[in-house]
């Protein structure tokens, strides 16, 4: 009786950590202490939904270094959901995508900082935009644009 009652416990556990899992997610952001863009980028995730951990680093390039993400691809802050590599102002619904499809690819890149993309909102202006993958071996592929 002890042992079924541990089981149910067990299980209960499992569906909530499950449950909880696909709910919300949990995103790592790097970023360095004075980055404006980079917090309203998180804050923007936020309200999506996802749960954002903030590391603040001095350091930036040697965390992109260590995190192999390719110089010309290289934005403000770094991301790091589900062992994905988000880097720059990617928009959530992007994110979600690449969680939902799991492609076998190192992440999401939004190089440099346009313009009207989540974060970088200035007024009604929005510059164009790709949203680039990046595979394991370093070469990517558009992934999306903006404008849609
Ligand atoms: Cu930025």
């Amino acid at each position: 009786m002890i042992k079924r009652t541990h089981a149910l416990i067990l299980g209960l556990l499992m569906v909530f950590i499950l449950a909880s899992g696909a709910l919300a997610s949990d995103v790592k952001v790097y970023k360095s202490p004075n980055c404006g863009c980079c917090t309203s980028w998180s804050e923007v995730l936020e309200k999506d939904g996802f749960n954002i951990t903030t590391e603040k680093r001095s350091d930036m390039q040697s965390v992109k270094d260590t995190l192999e993400i390719p110089v010309l691809l290289r934005s403000c802050h770094t991301g790091m959901v589900e062992g994905y590599v988000i880097e720059g102002h990617v928009p959530a619904s992007d994110i979600r995508r690449l969680l939902k499809e799991r492609p076998d690819i190192k992440g999401l890149a939004v190089p440099g900082m346009p313009v009207g993309t989540p974060g970088m909102e200035q007024g009604g202006r929005k510059d164009s935009y790709n949203v680039i993958g990046i595979r394991k071996d370093g070469t990517t592929f558009i992934y999306n644009s903006y404008p849609q």
